[in-house]
């Protein structure tokens, strides 16, 4: 199976792509991760977009806040498909920055980008993704999809049984 590169900016952004790491861990998803910069260390962060595919990567997740140019940088240099997660790293626009630095890339250099913060379904997408090709992942797929339905289900039962007479 290919692997998964999870990417942030800084070390700061850690707490919020544990969440990306954990999901693949769920799905038995082979991952690596990485603190490449594009702004601090553009070397490192661009030896790697260039030498992922020839790695053994198949999707790449990049989460940083403020400007925000990793996803962008990282997908300029590859056409493996990469998943850009906005990070809430200023208190100043509450994370609209990163959203819309990852998301507004030029036509011919595309960056998926989920919402502010969104490491989970950044890993469901790079899972989905995977699993074109992988039909053992996709049934994972379905029973994670089938498990939160129920989740959701029996928080609707407790609530009707509380308020509805
Ligand atoms: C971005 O700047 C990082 O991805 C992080 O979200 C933000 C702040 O980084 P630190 O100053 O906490 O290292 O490049």
């Amino acid at each position: 199976m290919k692997k998964v590169a999870v990417i942030m900016g800084s070390v700061s952004d850690l707490p919020v792509v544990e969440k990306a790491i954990h999901t693949l861990q769920q799905f038995g998803v082979p991952f690596e991760v990485h603190v490449y910069s594009a702004h601090r260390t553009p070397d490192e962060a661009r030896a790697f977009a260039l030498h992922a595919r020839e790695n053994g990567f198949g999707v790449i997740l990049a989460a940083a806040g403020m400007a925000a140019h990793l996803a962008g940088s990282l997908a300029a240099l590859t056409t493996l498909p990469v998943i850009g997660i906005p990070m809430k790293s200023s208190t100043f626009t509450n994370g609209i920055d990163a959203l819309l630095s990852t998301v507004q890339m030029p036509s011919g250099i595309p960056v998926a980008t989920v919402a502010v913060d969104g490491a989970v379904n950044a890993a469901l997408l790079s899972v989905e993704i995977l699993a074109v090709s992988d039909e053992a992942l996709a049934v994972k797929l379905a029973e994670r999809r089938a498990a939160d339905t129920a989740k959701v289900l029996d928080a609707n039962k407790t609530v009707e049984t509380q308020y509805n007479c």
